[in-house]
């Protein structure tokens, strides 16, 4: 996919009219996007590339096939007030994975702030090749291009910061939630509703650029599920009973992780570090972390200003764990 400012301007424009389901005649389109019928056609090539199931019909002109309840670029900007994050949006009816598509552009030197969202992964990837679900017209998808002048060890720590962004987005429309550190954002029963996944690339010694992948499940039944997360996934629907929308959510989440993400810029995780510790499901608990093929035990003291996990092991030793796969644990097991 190439960036071209102004033509993914009118690409947006283009998606805009035909959402609203009619044939629109091409010489009307060409006015009101101000181009001419190449430009045209390249546009709505562009966008079947892209998953949009566009028709072309003599005489009629083009037509948006299936308008499934698209998060259209459009209706996220209209409610983002933010400086750098979604400063150019990239969408999809359909992709692999919104990660891979984001790590492409910032490869070929997409700015900072780039957010690639999609309304179905067919892909979709969660940490350590696992695989993350994400069905057409039920979750938000998306994956935002950072480039942080901050020193390789210190990027990981984004993660908890845009965790701390979803949690409070999450809790706005009505739903309390707490992120069981690192990555997952999880409602009172323990079941996930949201996923992060950092992808960074760069050389030893400085970041390159690193793309935060947000996987919320909004609209999903709880039958939806595959019957192997069953039991330990969820979405906003399940919990509240009401459809939540989409557009509205993203930008929620993204409004508040610009003013999150200016200040981790500035000064680290520190000044952060209250609201993810108030965000946090495991202070004070017992817990086994699964990290590098062992398990450590031991009780949470705090997360530390690298974003790393406190621990008294149960030799009464202080760790500090950077990453790793944690549970709870019940004293009584
Ligand atoms: C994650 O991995 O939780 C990171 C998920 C990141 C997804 C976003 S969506 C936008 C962007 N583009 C991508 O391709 N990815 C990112 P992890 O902690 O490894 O959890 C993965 C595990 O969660 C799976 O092995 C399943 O057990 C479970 N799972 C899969 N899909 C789920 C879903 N939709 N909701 C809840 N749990 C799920």
């Amino acid at each position: 996919m190439k960036m071209r400012g102004r033509e993914s301007d009118r690409e947006e424009a283009l998606l805009q009219v035909l959402r609203g389901g009619a044939f629109y005649a091409i010489d009307e389109l060409e006015r009101s996007l101000n181009c001419g019928a190449d430009d045209l056609a390249r546009m709505v090539d562009e966008l079947r590339s892209r998953g949009y199931d566009i028709e072309r019909r003599p005489g009629s002109g083009y037509r948006m096939v299936e308008t499934p309840e698209l998060v259209l670029p459009a209706d996220i900007r209209a409610g983002l007030h933010t400086e750098v994050v979604g400063g150019r949006i990239v969408g999809y009816g359909r992709v692999g994975s919104t990660n891979a598509a984001a790590l492409e552009l910032a490869r070929r030197g997409a700015p900072e702030g780039t957010l690639v969202i999609a309304d179905h992964q067919t892909r979709g990837r969660g940490r350590l090749g696992r695989r993350w679900e994400s069905p057409p017209g039920a979750g938000i998808w998306m994956s935002l291009i950072l480039r942080p002048a901050v020193p390789p060890e210190r990027a990981p720590a984004i993660t908890l910061v845009a965790a701390a962004s979803v949690t409070q987005a999450i809790r706005a429309v009505g739903l309390p939630v707490l992120v069981r550190w690192p990555n997952d954002v999880i409602v009172a029963s323990g079941r996930k509703i949201c996923g992060i996944l950092s992808e960074m690339e760069g050389a030893a010694e400085s970041v390159q650029h690193i793309v935060v992948g947000i996987g919320i499940n909004v609209n999903q039944r709880p039958d939806d599920f595959d019957p192997s997360i069953r039991g330990t996934a969820t979405s906003l629907f399940a919990e509240l009973g009401r459809t939540v929308p989409r557009p509205d959510l993203a930008a929620g989440v993204l409004n508040d992780f610009d003013t999150a993400y200016h200040r981790f810029c500035r000064g680290g995780l520190a000044p952060l570090l209250p609201r993810i510790r108030e965000c946090s499901s495991l202070l004070g608990e017992h817990v086994a972390v699964w990290i590098e093929k062992q398990e450590v035990f031991g009780q949470v003291l705090d997360i530390d200003d690298w974003g790393r996990l406190v621990l008294r092991d149960d030799h009464g030793m202080i760790q500090q764990l950077p990453a790793g796969e944690v549970r709870k644990i019940e004293l009584s097991d």
